[in-house]
């Protein structure tokens, strides 16, 4: 029988951070469980590499259904469970579409937090519990760069649904004396981002204009910037905060930014492209400066009816009381990206990048 050093409970498991927050913790000799949605099609693609025959005993990994909208689900499976620590990840995680799903993602991101947070209190056991809070929580920024103390000033349902939580898990530790920390994280990405996220969209869709297998990338606004960092050294930080004395919320971050337009120009030119730019809004063109070929495009759908025009996020604090500081910048991450987007289509970057 394998002795395991910790239980932990991850909500969002088959997302980005879920995935590789899984790796982190069974490498740590923790037994994780996860939670995962009822779905028609496998939505496990992300933790397929530690995914276990649900026969076995004793495993490292174990899935249970349930739904962030589903209280009972939540509370049985807390008592069934009885984990050291829980990481609330689930979400619906997309800005844009939350201004077209306003209620869904209302419930999901603010509601069901509160759901867990009872279902954590109801059960009285002494669960460590880690909130994903947003760098989209100060929106329309009040101060640059972003720290603990910046007031929020949320720009989308996202974003308001996401400082409901923030107070909400504060307001639990405070009334009930429970162990809660808030992440506020500024952007994070990974080869296993979401396909409908910037960077994977653009580094995905400049890999397949260059192998000839998609004609132009459509893009929304290409002058917002963000602080852009790497998961997995991200979800290293969710682990520290519930490792300390006290619980606190913790701004994680670069300290790097850069905007949509430098990503792409950065992302072409590891592939030997030399973007230059014409037109203006929704006229605008980016095409190789070599060959004339027009690679980006501009599509109005990808516009959001409020934007987060900068984020540059302080994480001075993370640093200090945690010892934590990225270890991927901006450059890095991007290469990181576009050499994946090689290997998963069975070539080498070095190799057809002469
Ligand atoms: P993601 O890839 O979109 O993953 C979201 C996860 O939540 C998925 O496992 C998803 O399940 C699950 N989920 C969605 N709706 C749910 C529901 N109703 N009940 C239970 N689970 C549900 O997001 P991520 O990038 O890993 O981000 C993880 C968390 O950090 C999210 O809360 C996000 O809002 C927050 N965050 C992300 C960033 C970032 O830059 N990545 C920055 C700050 C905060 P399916 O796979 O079934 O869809
Ligand atoms: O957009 C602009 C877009 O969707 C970044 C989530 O993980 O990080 C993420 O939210 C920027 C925005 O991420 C396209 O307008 C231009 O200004 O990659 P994104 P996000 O909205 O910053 C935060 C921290 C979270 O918490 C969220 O869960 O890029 N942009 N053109 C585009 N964005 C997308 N998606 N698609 C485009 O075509």
């Amino acid at each position: 029988m394998t002795r395991y050093i910790k239980k932990a409970l991850i909500i969002g498991i088959t997302g980005q951070d879920g995935s590789y927050l899984a790796d982190f913790l069974i490498e740590k000799g923790y037994q994780v469980h996860g939670i995962i949605r009822r779905s028609s099609s496998f939505n496990t693609g992300r933790i397929e590499h530690i995914y276990q025959d649900p026969h076995e005993e004793d495993k490292k990994l174990v899935l249970h259904y349930g739904d962030l909208s589903d209280g009972s689900s939540l509370h049985n499976i807390i008592k069934n469970v009885s984990p050291d620590e829980v990481y609330n990840l689930g979400a619906q995680s997309h800005v844009r579409v939350s201004f077209d799903i306003p209620e869904y993602t209302v419930d999901v991101d603010a509601l069901g937090t509160l759901r867990l947070l009872n279902a954590v209190k109801d059960s009285g056991l002494p669960i460590r519990f880690y909130q994903a809070g947003s760098s989209e929580m100060f929106g329309k920024v009040l101060e640059t760069p972003q720290k603990e103390t910046t007031p929020f000033n949320p720009q989308s349902p996202y974003a308001c649904a996401k400082v409901f939580s923030h107070f909400i898990c504060k307001n639990y530790r405070d009334s009930y004396k429970m162990f809660i920390a808030n992440g506020i994280l500024f952007n994070h990405e990974s080869p296993r981002r979401g396909k409908t996220f910037v960077t994977k969209k653009v580094t995905e869709g400049l890999v397949n204009i260059l192998l000839g297998k998609q004609e132009i990338l459509y893009l929304g606004n290409l002058d917002s910037k963000r602080d852009w960092g790497y998961a997995k050294d991200y979800v290293e930080a969710m682990w520290f905060m519930l490792q300390q004395d006290m619980p606190d919320d913790y701004v994680i971050a670069t300290g790097e930014t850069h905007s949509v337009r430098e990503l792409v120009e950065y992302t072409a030119s590891l592939l030997g492209y030399e973007i230059e730019w014409k037109g203006n809004g929704l006229e605008e063109i980016g095409f190789d400066k070599k060959s004339g070929r027009e690679l980006i495009a501009i599509d109005s759908k990808y516009y959001r009816p409020a934007e987060v025009d900068l984020l540059l996020g302080d994480a001075t604090k993370a640093k200090e009381k945690l010892g934590w500081e990225t270890k991927t910048k901006f450059k890095d991450l991007i290469l990181l990206m576009v050499q994946e987007e090689f290997k998963e289509k069975g070539l080498d970057f070095n190799e057809y990048i002469k």
